[in-house]
């Protein structure tokens, strides 16, 4: 059995010495280096060429680098074999402490207090209790849920959203389209932590922002297709948004120029919210290989017709 590494931004010899640790034995190639195509039966992939894993006659398993699958659904050639998504202790840690540094950036100031220290001012402003802050999660998967629970243990209100009714402590559950309007209203600080599919492509739009209260703020970690850009421009400019933290957009990297960059109520992160490193990510892998290798149940299979 050999697997076949393929991702233009991740290290492929880090990998292969974090695999190598968990699958002694096991035959890694690095694309464009395949081989014979006909010995892969396994790929561990980030955003690989359009039409590279058809052309491996005897794949059996695809394992994405990547917790959200949908560069690789979005392809159409993709092998009709398992597809296993990313999930590790080291994303989830990451995400829940980029989500906590965003709400306590709105809800503590930082913003304006950069402004006083740069005008030499020392002006204390007051800040609520983080208990009169509401903040509601779009997604209570891996990443919401790690992140709710976070937020909760710093006392914030919490709310989360998703398909189907959620139970985690000290978390109010909403789910559907009844549960998301009863739930935005209610909302100071809004985080995207959903997959990307045909039902949430759009989703951060004019609509949803309007059903925020005057002064909110949304969080984007989840995909830039969530977001209608000139939507939420035109919220941040009516002052209805009071600002909005970044980390994925509709193209990466995000051009020079683009008004996302200058904006003074926007902060970007260039897609570095949570990041599988291969030392902190690689038992996943290795779960995922072994089960495939045993004809057991995969770990964290992803169900193509749901998306995610
Ligand atoms: P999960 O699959 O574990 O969770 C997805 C959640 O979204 C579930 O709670 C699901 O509901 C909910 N959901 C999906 N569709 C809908 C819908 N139509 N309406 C309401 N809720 C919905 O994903 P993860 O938490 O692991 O990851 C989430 C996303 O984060 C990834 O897909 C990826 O895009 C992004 N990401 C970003 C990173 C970054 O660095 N910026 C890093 C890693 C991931 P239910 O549970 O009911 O099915
Ligand atoms: C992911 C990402 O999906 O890094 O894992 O965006």
């Amino acid at each position: 059995m050999t697997l076949l590494f393929c991702s233009a931004s991740d290290n492929a010899e880090d990998w292969r010495r974090e695999i190598a640790k968990r699958l002694p034995g096991l035959e890694i190639r690095v694309w464009p280096d395949v081989g014979d195509s006909a010995d892969v039966t396994m790929a561990l992939v980030w955003k690989p060429p359009a039409g590279m894993l058809a052309s491996l006659p005897n794949l059996g398993l695809i394992v994405s680098l990547g917790a959200g699958v949908e560069p690789l659904l979005e392809d159409p050639t993709l092998p009709d074999v398992p597809l296993v998504r990313m999930v590790s202790e080291g994303l989830t840690v990451d995400m829940a402490g980029y989500v906590a540094l965003q709400v306590l950036r709105w809800h503590r100031q930082m913003e304006e207090y950069a402004a006083l220290q740069a005008a030499e001012r020392w002006q204390p402003l007051g800040h609520k209790p983080a208990r009169d802050v509401t903040v509601g999660v779009l997604g209570l998967g891996e990443l919401g849920t790690a992140s709710a629970r976070t937020l909760r243990s710093l006392d914030y209100r919490v709310l989360g959203w998703s398909r189907n009714p959620k139970s985690v402590d000290g978390v109010e559950s909403f789910a559907g389209a009844d549960g998301l309007a009863a739930m935005l209203p209610q909302t100071d600080i809004l985080i995207c932590l959903l997959p990307l599919t045909p039902d949430t492509r759009g989703l951060l739009n004019a609509g949803l922002f309007a059903a925020l209260p005057p002064g909110a703020v949304v969080v984007n970690a989840a995909r830039g297709g969530h977001l209608v850009e000139a939507d939420l421009l035109a919220a941040l400019e009516s002052g209805h948004l009071r600002g909005s933290s970044l980390d994925v957009f509709a193209e990466e990297p995000l051009r020079p120029g683009h008004p996302f960059w200058s904006h003074p109520a926007i902060r970007v992160t260039p897609h570095v919210a949570a990041i599988t490193h291969p030392s902190r990510s690689a038992d996943h892998v290795a779960a995922a290989v072994n089960a495939f290798r045993a004809g057991q149940p995969l770990p964290n299979h992803v169900d193509r017709q749901r998306g995610y």
